[in-house]
């Protein structure tokens, strides 16, 4: 169930950077078709909405005529409150409420049409009935359809008042995000290795062994999905299927229906685990690249944990910063579209992001965008710069085990990606199964408690000695490691070698 209390808790993850306010910006988009170029330099998308109720970054209010800021004044006793707290308490409401609240003041008016309060509303409803939705062009429209399908929300839908004089960070952040362009400075550093038709062994000593990141080329080209998989082809391959689109089940065209439509800080994704069960020819327009034949979770049959999705999205969708699940690494193939990368080694969390202390929740920016905005340019300076790409339609990145990172699609995208054990992570992942916590770590399967003892019995079972060997293994390499170099030895002034003295 997708209950306010969990909205709750999603917001709070989900903190925008406030201390960083926009800076003011005088003009608003007013065109749907053009280029529209803000007097910050972001260039804003061509089919952007104008700023739908008026809504002015704070810094406009300083050099506003009016002494009053709107926002304010329609709160009443409210208005001490953050506006994230003011939209947290709205997401309690039901619609008709909402609805009514907005009438009561122009402040009112903008905070109970924020989108995402409407969207919630939807996909609460979609959950409960386990249905999908018909997407009407915004998230209010969608739900006042939904409950009265009589009513024709495209006549009824005005387009918007505009208030005066209110200014809110926040609210413009969210239209900001939703509206803008990818620059052309957060595309533009590439510096992921790249490869073309290296051997499994090079691709294990160079790359997997050492845990890097590295974008193949070159072995996508015989599989079917290349030329198969577009949308009319998805489409009539997939009927009445429904595939898991955040918390709830589409049919492939709804959610191209609403892809199509959307225009929004964090779209839906179409991310599902099931869909060569569902629908078993997209399981065989691919196959796994040599690279990544070495499958040990297979020896769980079907209680392996989720393994491959099939990820489909707009432009502006993609994947916030995360650790992949239980340990493994995976890669990632795009059929069509393309996706930019950004990737931190395992010791580097990147900024902006706040795992809690055991690692089970991860608070980030708001959106994909707003960490662009927000945090992109300080990495410039750090050390230790992120692994970056665009990986292009074609083309695989292996993403090590451990590895922070953050995906945006730049274009209609439609993707596979698999997680996978092999013997390179085996020890890591056994590990990351036993972790005391667990229950809350483990994802992808039903029964996390006790994955860690099938798991190794079914190794033990299928590879006898395998564990055993990589452990010895591994201490050996652990011993070379601490073993003392020339240098540790010659600073060592017990050693009675010379002394570097200055
Ligand atoms: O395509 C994406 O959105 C990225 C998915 C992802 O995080 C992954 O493949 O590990
Ligand atoms: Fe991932």
């Amino acid at each position: 169930m997708f209950s306010s209390k969990i909205l709750l808790k999603k917001l709070q993850n989900k903190k925008r950077k406030t201390r960083k306010t926009p800076k003011p910006i005088s003009k608003h988009p007013k065109s749907r078709t053009q280029d529209l170029s803000t007097d910050d330099g972001f260039t804003l998308k061509g089919t952007s909405k104008s700023n739908l109720y008026g809504v002015q970054p704070l810094g406009n209010f300083y050099f506003s005529s009016s002494p009053q800021n709107s926002r304010n004044t329609g709160l009443g006793n409210i208005q001490t409150l953050t506006d994230e707290l003011v939209l947290d308490i709205l997401a309690f409401l039901k619609g008709t409420h909402l609805g009514v609240l907005s009438a009561v003041s122009k402040s009112f008016y903008v905070f109970c049409n924020h989108e995402p309060l409407w969207k919630n509303l939807v996909l609460e409803k979609c959950e409960e009935n386990d249905e999908g939705f018909e997407f009407k062009g915004c998230w209010k429209s969608t739900y006042v359809a939904s409950c009265k399908p009589e009513f024709d929300v495209a006549k009824a839908g005005g387009k918007g008042f505009k208030v005066k004089d209110f200014y809110s960070d926040y609210l413009f952040q969210s239209w900001l995000c939703a509206n803008l362009e990818m620059k052309d400075e957060w595309l533009s550093r590439d510096n992921v290795v790249r490869r073309k038709g290296i051997s499994v062994e090079e691709f294990v000593r160079d790359f997997e062994e050492p845990n890097k990141p590295v974008l193949l080329e070159g072995c996508l080209d015989n599989w079917p999905a290349m030329e198969k998989w577009d949308r009319e082809y998805l489409v009539e391959v997939c009927g009445d299927e429904r595939f898991a689109v955040g918390p709830v089940k589409m049919k492939l065209d709804e959610y191209f229906l609403y892809s199509d439509q959307v225009r929004e800080e964090r779209p839906l994704y179409l991310f599902d685990p099931k869909f060569a069960n569902k629908v078993p020819i997209l399981g065989k327009d691919y196959e796994v690249p040599e690279y990544f034949n070495e499958d040990l979770f297979s020896v769980l049959g079907d209680e392996r944990p989720d393994y491959r999705w099939i990820i489909i999205g707009p432009a502006g969708s993609g994947s916030s910063f995360h650790i992949d699940p239980n340990s493994t690494s995976a890669w990632n193939a795009v059929v069509k579209g393309s996706k930019k990368w950004v990737l931190f080694p395992p010791d580097v969390v990147p900024p902006g992001v706040h795992p809690s202390s055991d690692g089970a929740e991860v608070a980030c920016p708001v959106s994909i965008t707003e960490w662009f905005m927000n945090f992109y340019e300080s990495t410039k300076t750090w050390k230790k710069k992120p692994v970056e790409c665009v990986c292009k339609a074609g083309e695989v990145i292996f993403v090590p085990q451990g590895w922070w990172h953050l995906v945006i699609n730049l274009e209609d995208s439609i993707a596979i990606t698999q997680n996978f054990v092999s013997r390179r992570n085996l020890l890591n992942v056994l590990d990351f199964l036993k972790r005391p916590n667990a229950s809350t770590l483990v994802s992808g399967t039903r029964d996390r408690v006790n994955l860690h003892d099938k798991f190794k019995k079914a190794i033990e079972a299928s590879f006898p000695g395998t564990i055993d060997e990589l452990l010895v293994k591994a201490e050996k390499k652990k011993a070379e490691q601490e073993k003392p170099t020339f240098w540790d030895t010659v600073k060592d002034s017990n050693s009675g070698g010379f002394k570097f003295s200055f």
